[in-house]
């Protein structure tokens, strides 16, 4: 084996992950740590500039209330995403950020992000909660903040990035850190920390992509974020929740476009290849969903729902209407000049929207020979990922704030998972969705606050077991010691009987996903036999884990990240098996519960592996409205 030094880091408060929650705990734990004279350490895979699901920039900011405006309240939004996510959701959660959010969003436009305004100084609304940006260099300017604020921490300030973080430390139900490895030299990292804040996204390439061969690492959801968080969360014992709420965006075909500004802003319509818009002709199939079907607006995963209906009935393409859109709003302008400038704005819009954070779309229009005020574009539902910030609601199950939250979900410290120390933001904390960026560095900066108050209130040095961690670095870097030992047995590298490379690992695990799980050459969906045999090959794929092999760093990296993914997608079909019900038919249906079922249902399904024994649990949580 190469020779790896070994570094060991003491901190106080540890953030794992570098993205919106990373840098929004970054901000605020800086803050508190600086009155405190405490020491606050950042760690990210990837270089904390363009990292993350926003490093190709957004064109919105998803969660603006305009409350001071006097636009909407936090209880407006606790509404609006109980009922896109069919009821499941944590109340007090989602209030906790609705009720900060706008406060981001003045920040990043204080720090220079530019936010469309109208010529009155009014931000530019694409729907009712979301707000227009040019925001190509969004994640340089949130990142460049976190630094800032790093830097008044002085020697208590680190940050490091390209180190992959691999596995949790933890003592007593206490967590005390973490291990890594740098994905650039031969070195293996230990943060000894009191309390570990995780902000490591979500997880893609779980289930098969519908790009394969040369377009594979082109999917909706950055191919980054692995599912670390999950896997952190999950081995450190923490309870987690909603695994089986996937997202499955609905995009612009094989480029994975946004459709958001299309559907709001522009008022586009989506039709069938017979001109029927599915959300006229299925409007019927709603009420089988109610309340949520006939409450407005209709959630994602019904939008989603009506238009699978059409494309199982073999009534696809399913076209966004992009022409017809432009010209009913250029024709409101009678003068022809007036209009004629108004078509170049607007054409301007749509690629700027693409342009400024899904660039291939762009590129797929211009070779597709593809003008929007000409032609209609074909949209299709994305493989499903996980993404507990946006439409999704997977992650840790967390504490809620002392002010809102009833005894069921109040352990001390807001946004603690059940792990003591142990807090967690963004795509890593579940049940509180439609966070967005703005909501997960709002959620950052909460969860940071509480995480400094713990270490203070709870100031115990951490005790790392040195033995346990040695035994970790050895388990870690084994796919490289695979790699040499067994790399000339065979002419070819990638054909050996004694290992297994991580692309060849993350095909099986996608296939196993994609044909038992409900992925998207099954239409999204399985049932319980299904579920079980999938389960039974990925408990055989997880034995060949062991056999995973690395040629260098970076394919160490993907070695991990495989694994990570791997606990994500058992925790999936755990949960997904556990309901027995189908609630979010445009994410998967149950073909043996096809019906959603309030009575025994409308509870959140909470999991847990045990570290002692191993063993998993699945289990209901009432669901407790505290806003009407
Ligand atoms: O509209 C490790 N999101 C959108 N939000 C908006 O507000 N507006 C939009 O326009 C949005 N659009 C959008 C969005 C997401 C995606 C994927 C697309 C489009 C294509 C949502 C937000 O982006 C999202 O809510 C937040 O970014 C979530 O924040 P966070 O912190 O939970 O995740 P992150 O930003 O992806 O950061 C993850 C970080 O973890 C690092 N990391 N570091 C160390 N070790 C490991 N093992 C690690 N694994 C991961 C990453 O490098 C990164 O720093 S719209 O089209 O939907
Ligand atoms: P998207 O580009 O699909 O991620 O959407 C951006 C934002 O607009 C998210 O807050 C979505 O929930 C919302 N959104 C997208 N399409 C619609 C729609 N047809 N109706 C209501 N909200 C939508």
């Amino acid at each position: 084996m190469p020779n790896f030094e070994t570094v060991v880091v003491d901190t106080d408060l540890l953030i794992v992950g570098g993205g919106m929650s990373a840098c929004g705990a970054a901000v605020e734990a800086a803050y508190w740590a600086n009155k405190h004279g405490l020491r606050v350490t950042v760690v990210d895979k990837a270089a904390m500039d363009r990292s993350g699901a926003v490093a190709q920039g957004l064109s919105a900011i998803n969660q603006y209330l305009g409350y001071a405006e006097g636009e909407n309240t936090p209880e407006d939004y606790v509404r609006y995403v109980r009922q896109d996510l069919m009821g499941v959701s944590r109340d007090d959660l989602v209030y906790s950020i609705a009720r900060h959010v706008d406060s981001t969003v003045h920040l990043f436009e204080k720090w220079g992000l530019p936010i469309w305004r109208d010529e009155n100084g009014k931000v530019v609304r694409s729907g009712r909660w979301q707000i227009m940006i040019s925001g190509e260099s969004y994640k340089i300017i949130v990142a460049e903040a976190a630094k800032n604020a790093m830097k008044t921490l002085g020697e208590k300030g680190q940050i490091f990035e390209r180190v992959f973080i691999v596995e949790p430390l933890v003592k007593d139900n206490r967590i005390v850190g973490a291990v890594g490895f740098s994905v650039r030299e031969n070195k293996f990292y230990v943060f000894k920390a009191k309390a570990v804040l995780v902000g490591m996204g979500g997880a893609v390439h779980v289930f098969r992509p519908r790009s394969t061969g040369e377009g594979l690492g082109r999917s909706w959801y950055p191919p980054f974020n692995t599912g670390s968080s999950a896997y952190f969360t999950i081995r450190a014992g923490a309870e987690m929740t909603c695994q089986e709420v996937r997202f499955i965006p609905v995009r612009f075909k094989d480029a994975y476009g946004p459709v958001g500004a299309w559907f709001l802003l522009f008022q586009s319509e989506a039709k069938n290849a017979f001109g029927e818009n599915y959300m006229v002709t299925r409007v019927d199939e709603l009420k089988k969903w109610a309340p949520y079907g006939l409450t407005k607006p209709i959630p994602a995963n019904l939008r989603n729902h009506l238009g699978l209906l059409d494309e199982r009935e073999g009534k696809g393409p399913i076209y966004m209407h992009t022409e017809e859109a432009i010209a009913r709003l250029v024709e409101k302008y009678p003068d022809e000049k007036v209009r004629k400038k108004k078509l170049k704005e607007l054409e301007s819009e749509a690629w700027e929207d693409f342009l400024d954070m899904t660039i291939a779309q762009a590129l797929l229009w211009a070779s597709q020979n593809i003008f929007p005020e000409e032609k209609p574009s074909e949209i299709a539902a994305c493989e499903p990922y996980f993404i507990g910030s946006h439409s999704g609601a997977s992650g840790a199950w967390v504490s809620g704030p002392e002010d809102l939250a009833p005894a069921e979900y109040f352990w001390g410290y807001g946004h603690m998972s059940t792990v003591k120390g142990l807090f967690c933001a963004g795509d890593a904390s579940g049940a509180c969705p439609h966070k967005f960026s703005s909501g997960s560095f709002t959620e950052g900066r909460i969860a940071a606050k509480e995480a400094i108050r713990f270490i203070v209130e709870n100031n115990e040095e951490p005790q790392v077991d040195m033995a346990e961690v040695e035994a970790l670095k050895e388990r870690i870097l084994k796919p490289l010691d695979i790699f040499e030992q067994y790399k000339n047995m065979t002419t070819d590298p990638n054909v050996n009987p004694n290992y297994i490379r991580p692309k060849q690992y993350m095909f099986r695990l996608q296939k196993i996903m994609d044909e038992y799980a409900g992925g998207v050459s099954k239409s999204f969906t399985t049932n319980k036999q299904l579920l079980e045999r999938g389960l039974e090959l990925l408990t055989m794929l997880k034995e060949d884990s062991e056999k995973l092999a690395a040629e260098d760093l970076h394919e160490l990296m993907r070695c991990w990240e495989n694994v990570h993914r791997t606990w994500q997608a058992e925790a999936h079909i755990r949960s997904v098996l556990f309901r027995e019900e189908t609630r979010w038919p445009g994410y998967y249906i149950r073909a043996d519960f096809p019906n959603m079922d309030e009575e025994n249902w409308k509870c959140f399904v909470n999991c847990r592996w045990d570290r002692n024994t191993g063993q998993w649990e699945v289990f209901k949580r009432p669901i407790i409205t505290i806003i009407d």
